[in-house]
């Protein structure tokens, strides 16, 4: 899979798309990541990515130009067209769903806007889908679209150790997970589940789907009515 991320800040961006489980992606070349400059596509003196809004109002708004050009240098010489990406608090929030959907595809271009957004015929022309990571405020689209990445690159196969463990994952199955405990067995007076050490592998199964129903119905009662319009299994 091949990322380009649009950005008027790639010096935010690398460190994380270099640590961790990302990172490791990157190495082994599972993904691709790019960081491209908007103000490296910019056509004045000034190297302006953003101007005034027409109409008047608060704020400045990314110009097409820089977007389109950008994007137009990373997306040469593509057979397929990528799926293109508006990171913006007005998108369709982002679910588990919506990730597994995304990991799917084969070159995702994300841009990342600052100031007070884009240039509605960005959207237009790009033919780009809006993508919010929840209902609060950034004033930026970078940190959205390193969450984005995050999320679709530990779906990718290999990208885990164990391969297993995304499967496992909390939201996965449209259910929270189930606590954990590791060494010791006992500490401070808190004891882990006697099950858990029992060795019994049917209980600690039906132990670990109760406690994920529990702790869902408990904190996330939404996801449980969710999942039985979505299959009509009976949580
Ligand atoms: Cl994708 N961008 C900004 N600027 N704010 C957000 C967001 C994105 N998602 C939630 N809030």
């Amino acid at each position: 899979m091949r990322v380009d991320v649009l950005t008027l800040f790639p010096e935010a961006c690398q460190p994380f798309l270099e640590s961790s489980i990302i990172g490791r992606a990157v190495r082994s070349g599972l993904v691709e990541i790019s960081l491209t400059n908007y103000r490296d596509f910019t056509h004045d003196v000034h190297r302006s990515v953003d101007d005034r809004p027409f109409g008047g109002g608060q704020g400045m708004v990314m110009m097409c130009g820089p977007a389109f050009d950008a994007v137009e240098h990373v997306t040469q010489g593509c057979e397929t067209p990528p799926t293109m990406i508006l990171l913006t608090p007005q998108g369709e929030r982002l679910n588990q769903r919506l990730v597994e959907e995304l990991a799917e595809s084969r070159h995702l271009v994300l841009l990342c806007g600052h100031y007070e957004g884009f240039d509605e015929r960005i959207r237009i022309g790009l033919k780009a889908r809006e993508v919010s990571i929840g209902d609060y405020v950034l004033s930026g689209g970078e940190s959205a679209a390193m969450v984005l990445i995050d999320a679709i690159v530990r779906l990718q196969p290999g990208a885990l150790g164990d391969e297993k463990s995304a499967a496992d994952d909390s939201f996965s199955h449209g259910l929270l997970e189930h606590p954990q405990y590791t060494r010791p067995r006992s500490f401070r007076g808190m004891d882990v589940p006697e099950v858990l050490l029992s060795g019994h592998h049917a209980q600690i199964e039906a132990w670990k789907r109760e406690q994920s129903l529990k702790r869902t119905a408990e904190r996330r009662p939404d996801l449980l009515s969710d999942r039985e319009s979505e299959s009509g299994e009976q949580a």
